[in-house]
């Protein structure tokens, strides 16, 4: 019936069958990613089916609760309320895997409002979940995209919310459409926000001509961008809905093609994209809110957008304006290297392992790198600090890669948190600048009251001598005028510690936290020396300014690291540490 159907917005480039090499090569592909552990069980599955449907009854419930709330008389209005839950993310687009958590709206009738689901939704949750299930649950109200997570049966759940405020009853059960504009009418923005990641998902699975041919392709391209480090919304690489609509503009454009083929097309298809043209699924269409929608002839923050990949849900956005030249310089040379690869594989020259072999970011990429490390004293305030940090890394990219005498910043597409065991101000200023000398055990808030554990925690890596730690130490204070970074290659270090202190550190064996996000440096060629004082201190700067900065928990530095200085837990098993190159006896 579709055979002639124009997916997207130009003709197919080709619409043929696939041939029996390509099919046994796409059961190759499966294979290989089963291999992986990329699929869970049947039965996990299973399970993830039984806690939606809970959280559908559980939803029903809620709407009945307030409809008889705030229209006690009603009753036609409290016998017909309910709630009707969706998803998106990865179990939406039939993507996820074993450690995926199920990203779950909510929707209820105009009359139920967010405070209404924070009030009563946690409550019913543990009311009528079964005894045990929900663990971990927690609340945050104020977020940009408020959120109730918490684990049922030790999967995570993501549950945001939204009313659909031009509705007063809901139709019966999966006949509610947010594809439809008008739903938008009437919400703030944390609402529209919420209903978002649906309706992008429910488009772009619209707008793909073989849903299955999508989903084991688009599999393979997550695996790939993971393995080599270049999956990660927030630090300026694409996300997984990016890489959901550049898959499916793929399979738009080869409608027919088995899923390998959809792979190697990826490759050749979007190495040789002409950026800044938009990756986009469908047209632009006109909604019924006054807002933006992404138009770089009216907007000028658009034109700046390097890889702009187009939100297909109106209304449009998009989402790739964290890409930096560096991170785009990056995912050039991996969509080449994929290109080449999985050329290859059609040659039967390599097989699919090869495509997914891991990222040498620590082990040879690198000979400099700047350790961006976010420090609190509690793991609450921890999580917001480091939140923050992370969300910044990607402006401190922009302003390393403007710099004369560096080529590309590449940052570590995620932080490495750790939890340190220390004694004094002095052990606390070498953890905040940065070392691992007072590693603890890594382990929840439950042991945080128990003295006999806490003796048990400390110093269990002591891997990293101090002298080692020593040599990347640098003082670079906003305050100081005169910081300045190290000339490379000659690596010189300023002994002295840092002289903040976090005031309300317990004397006696405290715990703290830090997340930690290298960014690997390449020279411009020529340059001998890289003074990065001026963007250390503005990233500095900039972090603690933050109205939420507080600096009795938080604290921030930035350390240059060598290659040769990385900490052993970047490295896995089987990788080699750089060291330093022997010297040849005279
Ligand atoms: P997993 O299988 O869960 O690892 P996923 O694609 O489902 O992959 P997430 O659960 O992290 O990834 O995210 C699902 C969607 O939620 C993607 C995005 O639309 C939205 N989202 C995630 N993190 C944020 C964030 N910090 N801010 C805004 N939206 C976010
Ligand atoms: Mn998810
Ligand atoms: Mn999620």
């Amino acid at each position: 019936a579709n055979a002639d159907k124009t997916w997207g917005i130009t003709p197919p480039i080709s619409t043929v069958l696939p041939t029996p090499a390509e099919s046994y090569s796409t059961n190759l592909l499966l294979e290989e990613l089963r291999r992986q552990n990329t699929f869970e069980s049947a039965s996990e599955s299973k399970k993830r089916e039984r806690i939606l449907d809970d959280i559908q009854r559980i939803a029903d419930e809620f709407v009945r609760r307030v409809a008889r709330e705030k229209e006690p008389k009603n009753e036609v209005l409290i016998r017909d309320a309910r709630g009707e839950v969706f998803t998106y993310g990865s179990y939406c687009l039939g993507v996820y895997g074993p450690g995926s958590d199920i990203d779950t709206l909510v929707t209820a009738p105009r009359y139920v409002t967010r405070d209404d689901y924070f009030k009563h939704f946690p409550v019913l949750l543990e009311e009528m979940a079964p005894k045990g299930a929900i663990t971990d649950l927690t609340a945050v109200q104020d977020a940009f995209v408020p959120i109730i997570k918490f684990e049922y049966w030790d999967i995570s759940i993501d549950l945001i919310f939204s009313r659909i405020a031009t509705l007063t009853q809901f139709p019966p059960h999966k006949q509610l459409y947010l594809t439809n504009n008008e739903y938008l009418r009437g919400l703030d923005d944390r609402e529209l926000r919420s209903l978002n990641g649906t309706r992008v998902t429910n488009e772009i699975l619209n707008m793909v001509p073989e849903q299955s041919t999508f989903r084991l392709a688009l599999r393979a391209i997550k695996l790939w961008a993971q393995r080599r480090a270049i999956y990660a919304n927030i630090i300026g690489f694409p996300g997984g809905v990016v890489w959901a609509m550049l898959v499916a503009r793929v399979c738009q454009l080869y409608p027919k093609a088995a899923s390998a083929t959809i792979v190697t097309k990826f490759f050749q298809i979007i190495k040789g994209w002409p950026w800044p043209m938009p990756v986009m699924l469908k047209q632009m269409d006109d909604g019924p809110l006054n807002v933006r929608v992404w138009n770089p002839k009216v907007y000028k923050a658009d034109s700046f957008h390097l890889m702009p990949v187009i939100t297909p849900a109106y209304p449009q956005m998009c989402a790739t304006f964290n890409i930096t030249h560096s991170t785009k310089t990056i995912l050039q040379r991996e969509l080449e290297r994929g290109s080449d690869i999985t050329d290859k594989i059609k040659a039967s020259k390599l097989a699919w392992k090869d495509l997914f072999v891991k990222h040498t970011f620590f082990t040879s990429d690198h000979k400099y790198y700047l350790a961006v490390i976010a420090t609190s004293t509690t793991k609450e305030a921890h999580k917001i600090w480091a939140g923050f940090v992370e969300s910044k890394v990607r402006v401190l990219v922009g302003d390393l890669e403007r710099h004369q005498s560096v080529a590309l910043a590449r940052p570590f597409n995620k932080g490495y948190e750790r939890q340190h065991k220390v004694k004094n101000d002095h052990e606390t200023a070498d953890v905040q600048n940065g070392s691992l000398a007072y590693l603890a055990q890594d382990d929840d808030e439950s042991d945080g009251d128990a003295p006999v554990k806490k003796e048990v925690a400390v110093d269990t890596k002591p891997e990293i001598k101090p002298e080692s730690i020593q040599e990347v130490k640098v003082e670079m204070k906003a305050e100081d005028d005169d910081a300045v970074m190290p000339n490379l290659p000659d690596f010189k270090s300023d002994p002295e510690h840092s002289k903040i202190k976090l005031e309300d550190l317990p004397t006696l064996g405290a715990k703290i936290y830090t997340t930690t996000h290298y960014v690997g440096l390449e020279l411009a060629e020529g340059s001998k020396s890289l003074d990065l004082s001026f963007q250390v201190n503005n990233f500095k700067q900039m972090c603690t300014e933050w109205e939420r900065f507080d600096k009795k928990l938080n604290f921030l530095s930035i350390q240059h690291v060598k290659n040769i200085n990385l900490p052993d837990d970047v490295f896995e098993p089987g990788e080699t540490k750089p060291s330093r190159p022997l010297r040849k006896a005279a």
